[in-house]
């Protein structure tokens, strides 16, 4: 099977409960190579551009408040089936229905506060990845 790439933001709450190292650790020992890394800051501008398909949603406006609220971790990881894998191991939205052992399972307090994103496809995943990357922070790209 292709390798295949992911976007995935320990979001403001992961970063507040001191989860980095935890999260990532997890994301690790799954198998995923992280190719890019970064610590940032949404903007309230950036994060209601990158959460645009929910523009229409009720729960927008918290979206947006929550995700510039404080810095957050994004990265692009590789694996083969990155894309569907990543979504089991940070299991359901909503962490009240997300399966035993799964990141939103053991850390999540809310569907608002989920402490982790995940891509839903490759497509939407290079997209996601374009808000914060640019290909020369691939280190693959780096020989
Ligand atoms: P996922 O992040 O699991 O792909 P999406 O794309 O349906 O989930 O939702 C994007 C984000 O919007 C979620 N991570 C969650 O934080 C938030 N969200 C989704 N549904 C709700 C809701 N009903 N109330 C509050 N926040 C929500």
């Amino acid at each position: 099977m292709a390798k295949e790439r992911t976007l995935t933001i320990l979001k403001p709450d992961c970063v507040r409960k001191n989860l980095i190292g935890e999260v990532t650790r997890r994301i690790q020992e799954a198998g995923f190579s992280i190719v890019a890394m970064k610590m940032t800051r949404l903007t309230k501008d950036t994060a209601g551009g990158f959460y645009a398909v929910h523009k229409e949603r009720p729960f927008f406006g918290e979206l947006v408040e929550f995700m510039s609220s404080g810095p957050c971790v994004p990265m692009i990881l590789e694996k083969e089936n990155a894309v569907a894998d990543f979504r089991k191991l940070i299991g359901a939205t909503n962490p009240a229905e997300a399966d035993k052992g799964t990141i939103r399972a053991d850390f999540a307090d809310s569907l608002g506060e989920n402490i982790i994103h995940g891509s839903d496809s490759v497509e939407n995943g290079k997209i996601e990845a374009a808000y914060f990357f640019t290909e020369s922070d691939v280190v693959a790209n780096k020989a």
